[in-house]
């Protein structure tokens, strides 16, 4: 492909000095590349084909064992000075990460094709949208960018001249963790990343760019890079209204996004904008305009089942890449949770002979899909709007099996921003590590964050003071559990009651309960029918508890100490003022 932009040119011709690839290739985006670059991958056993008769245009790729998910400790903010990168994210001084990165790509590209992707993050033709370039050397990433991303002709068209793009380099390196870094450097608007092939690690239009790097232009520019979906609820009478969710890694969002209502919600639709990320600005009605800058889904594929999310089961039918599933004799794929139960033999995700008596799981927990969001039905005819969508609410939701309850609404736009930066949730799979250990994870963006997080709850702050009809902000936790350890919500499916009294709060029609910590839905203002729920578990489900929330209100006053000296005194007041109403509440 012919590219004029000098800028670009002159970045490239410098990365393959450093890197010193056999070839360089511009990729366009076209079928002709991807048929191309699919074959080279099967010869190369980078992918496996699948069954082209029932799964057509379907591929496995098996990564390393040791690099299957994103690997936080090994990923830094490179800001001059380290109080710019505050006391969460991972700090590295930008000479450091220079030096140390420079010596890994430095040949690391000898003997193979180094490839040049232009990919827009956001839909064409809109304010919202940013340019990145991806050089990189891994077919795989090649294929996944394509998906992800609108790559190509709409990247380039945006750019125009300018050399206003994120400057993405990524080399696989030798895979190892002792030579893994993914290192971002927010003033010069650049991603190093090295040793990993993974999903965030290495897919750099996605954590990397559209998150930390994102935050840190929405900080200078005023507006919101979250780790959200985006929904429209389409009430029976064909009013939509526009909704966002934050949860932490596999707390839910590609399920909530894609979310198929219950028998009984007759007229009810939920419509998918986006599963992972959304870029929000003010708007000059005074409302908060969200757009997904992604194009496809990096979805986990354990769970997911025609009972739990059929909108997926039916879009990664074809024209799918998954990553780490378990492989069946047949060429089809399994995972934990399928539909089928589980085979009497099959090859695990590493490709070992597995059966139903191995102690390890068939497929990885955080195996993935990969696949195009228009190849989803449920997607939003506002998906592709250069305006973006009008947002109502706001949802934040973690793993907890105390303590919260299964929804509650915050008193206003700065009580909403406390919610967000106190959340709390149980870690899962996304990340190497322990899994099912509680951590702080403000906003949902503990592992993403650009910039010192007071600052960043600051933004929060100052982007509601710009709105005149901000959202309403919810807290959501679909993982309370009872005493026999097992979650007392269906939640999936069953969530649309929860969106519903969410709705029906924006329109003032639902009844709410008031408590310390904020407004749960009053007794019968759920919809229960068709739901076989007790009024004893629901009244398990929506408890607020003095006694533990007088333990949350410590520990949070812990947390925003940890949060460094740039928390906004606003923030303070919040928790100030829930103390006092945990300490009223009190027996
Ligand atoms: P990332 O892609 O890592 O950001 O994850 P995500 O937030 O999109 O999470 P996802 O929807 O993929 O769900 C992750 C896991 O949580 C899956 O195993 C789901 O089956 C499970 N899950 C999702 N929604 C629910 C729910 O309502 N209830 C329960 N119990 N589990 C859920
Ligand atoms: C997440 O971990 O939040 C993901 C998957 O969405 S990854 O792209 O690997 O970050
Ligand atoms: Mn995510």
């Amino acid at each position: 492909m012919e590219i004029s932009n000098q800028h670009l040119l002159a970045w490239v011709e410098e990365v393959r000095r450093l890197c010193k690839p056999e070839q360089v290739v511009m990729c366009d985006g076209s079928e002709a590349e991807r048929e191309r670059l699919v074959k080279e991958c099967v010869s190369a056993g980078e992918l496996i084909a699948l069954n082209q008769d029932k799964l057509p245009g379907c591929y496995l790729h098996r990564s390393a064992p040791h690099d299957v998910a994103r690997t936080e400790q090994l990923t830094f903010v490179c800001t001059p000075t380290r109080a710019e990168t505050g006391t969460l994210a991972n700090w590295m001084s930008p000479e450091d990460a220079r030096t140390k990165l420079t010596a890994l790509y430095d040949g690391a590209m000898r003997g193979r094709v180094m490839y040049v992707i232009p990919f827009l993050m956001g839909p064409p033709g809109s304010t919202f949208s940013k340019v990145g370039v991806e050089i990189t050397d891994s077919r795989y990433v090649v294929l996944n960018m394509r998906i992800m991303t609108r790559v190509g002709a709409p990247a380039l068209q945006h750019l125009g001249d300018s050399g206003d793009f994120t400057r993405c380099l990524h080399s696989l390196g030798d895979l190892s963790p002792e030579r893994r870094f993914i290192c971002h450097f927010p003033q010069d608007n650049t991603v190093w990343s090295v040793g990993s092939g993974y999903g965030g690690n290495a897919l750099l239009g996605k954590k990397c760019m559209a998150l930390r790097i994102a935050s840190y232009l929405g900080r200078k520019e005023g507006w919101l890079a979250e780790h959200m979906l985006v929904v429209g609820v389409q009430r029976p009478d064909g009013k939509v209204r526009y909704l966002t969710g934050a949860f932490p890694s596999a707390c839910g969002k590609t399920n909530l996004a894609m979310l198929v209502p219950p028998q009984n919600f007759a007229g009810w639709k939920v419509w998918t904008v986006g599963d992972d990320i959304a870029w929000l600005r003010p708007g000059p009605d005074g409302r908060l305009w969200a757009v997904n800058p992604e194009a496809g889904f990096f979805g986990v594929v354990p769970g997911t089942s025609s009972k739990t999310n059929p909108n997926a089961m039916e879009m990664i039918r074809r024209n799918t890449i998954y990553t780490n599933v378990a492989l069946r004799p047949d060429g089809t794929v399994w995972w934990e949770g399928h539909d089928d139960p589980p085979p009497e033999r099959c090859l695990d995700w590493q490709g070992r002979e597995w059966t139903p008596a191995s102690k390890e799981k068939a497929a990885h927990p955080n195996s993935r899909f990969t696949v195009s969001a228009t190849q989803c039905r449920s997607i939003s005819p506002e998906f592709d709007n250069p305006r973006g969508v009008p947002i109502d609410a706001i949802l934040f939701g973690a793993r907890r099996r105390d303590t919260i309850p299964l929804v509650f609404e915050a008193r206003n736009w700065q009580h909403g921003t406390f919610l967000g930066a106190t959340l709390t949730s149980e870690t899962t799979a996304a990340a190497t590590g322990a899994v099912g250990v509680l951590r702080r994870d403000p906003m949902a963006m503990l592992p993403f964050l650009g910039y010192d997080v007071g600052d960043y709850w600051q933004n929060w702050l100052d982007v509601g003071s710009r709105l005149t009809r901000p959202p309403r902000v919810f807290r959501v936790n679909w993982f309370r559990t009872g005493p026999d350890g097992n979650f007392l919500w269906p939640g999936f499916g069953d969530n649309m009651r929860v969106l519903k009294w969410v709705i029906d709060r924006c329109d003032d029609r639902a009844a709410g309960s008031e408590t310390c910590i904020g407004t749960v839905p009053a007794r019968n203002a759920l919809d229960r029918q068709g739901l076989d729920l007790k009024d004893a578990a629901l009244d398990a489900l929506l408890r607020v508890d003095p006694v533990e929330w007088s333990q949350a209100v410590s520990a949070q006053a812990e947390f925003l100490v940890n949060a460094g000296d740039r928390v906004p005194p606003a923030i303070r007041a919040e928790h100030a003022r829930l103390a006092a109403r945990v300490r009223e509440a009190l027996p």
